[in-house]
């Protein structure tokens, strides 16, 4: 392996040639990204830790906490409000935004995060993982409100997601492409593996929850159909099929092999959009695979241009490999006429 670049060099070289990263931004990365370290700590622990299991209370999704959920926003929270480079925060786990406490200085950025996605799979030791999302506090006016927040994600400075699994991997976009670091244990740093990752515009894999598909809208049920048709059908040429249960995972998989991820509109909740967060999943996800030369939208639109009515918006996600999702959004666009 040739020359070790760590995640500051890697920042500041990024700030040096194309300036996306100023001083607060960078500050921002590198706090986030040492919470990440702490949080791979705890899931490494796993039964030894007193980490399993639900924590008894529910979020503001109506959705049980696990402890991990917890323990990961408090990790998250501790490590970014003292540091002067942010005005508020928002996660998942926590109904309203969060203001940096008056006795911290107020930054210009706002730090959105699933602390700990895929919480279905923690018990049974299945990748899980941390997304966030950045953006630039709106200027002219003092102090922060949830409006703030309410930006379309093509406005996020960076966004990124750690992945808790065989390896521990933290992939990052500024703006500029997409790097992939991995945690070396033994140093406690976060080595460059990958820069400039590319999603094949092909693919031959689909990543969707099959046991909904008689609740699914007809096109996706017709692009689904199309591909399980295999060579003897439309596609002419045979699909595999993965589905993790945690977004980290299964976009990782295709950022790194390419294949389609769908959470799609079902008919078992029809008045929400979707199954998956707006502003602190889909955002995030799309901005990372559209910089991987992706693709990403609600079936009808690009999730980046997407105007935020709500905090914790769910929203309909098809994203991947270009082609694929260009396929799907058109069977969308025929259908709505
Ligand atoms: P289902 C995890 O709970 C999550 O939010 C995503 O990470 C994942 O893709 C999806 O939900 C899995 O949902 O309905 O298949 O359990």
């Amino acid at each position: 392996m040739g020359k070790r670049v760590s995640l500051t060099q890697y920042l500041v070289e990024q700030q040096r040639m194309h300036g996306h990263i100023p001083g607060q931004l960078r500050l921002l990365i590198e706090v986030v990204a040492r919470a990440c370290k702490r949080i791979a700590i705890s899931v490494n622990k796993g039964a030894l830790g007193d980490v399993l299991g639900s924590a008894g209370t529910e979020n503001v999704q109506g959705e049980v906490q696990k402890k991990l959920d917890v323990i990961c926003n408090e990790v998250l929270i501790e490590a970014n409000e003292w540091g002067g480079h942010l005005a508020a925060m928002a996660s998942e786990e926590m109904d309203g935004i969060y203001l940096v406490p008056n006795r911290f200085p107020q930054g210009e950025y706002l730090l959105l995060f699933d602390p700990l996605d895929g919480s279905s799979n923690i018990d049974v030791n299945v990748s899980i993982g941390t997304i966030f999302s950045v953006l630039k506090k709106p200027e002219g006016h003092t102090g922060v409100s949830e409006g703030d927040f309410l930006q379309p994600g093509h406005q996020q400075a960076a966004a990124g997601y750690c992945i808790y699994g065989p390896q521990t991997t933290l992939v990052l976009t500024v703006g500029d492409g997409v790097a992939m670091f991995t945690l070396d244990r033994e140093q406690g740093s976060w080595v460059l593996t990958q820069d400039g990752v590319k999603i094949p515009e092909d693919t031959k894999e689909f990543a969707i929850n099959m046991s909904n598909m008689r609740h699914w809208a007809p096109p996706v049920k017709r692009y689904i159909d199309e591909c399980l048709a295999g060579k003897e059908g439309p596609r002419g040429k045979d699909f595999n099929m993965r589905w993790v249960a945690s977004m980290v995972a299964d976009v990782h998989r295709i950022l790194t092999r390419g294949g389609i991820f769908m959470y799609p509109w079902d008919k078992r909740e029809p008045e929400k959009p979707g199954k998956l967060r707006l502003m602190y999943e889909a955002n995030p996800m799309g901005f990372i695979v559209e910089q991987a030369g992706g693709a990403a939208t609600n079936g009808l639109q690009r999730v980046l241009d997407l105007q935020p009515g709500k905090l914790h918006e769910r929203v309909s996600v098809i994203l991947g490999s270009k082609n694929e999702v260009e396929r799907v959004t058109s069977y969308h666009v025929d259908a709505a006429g």
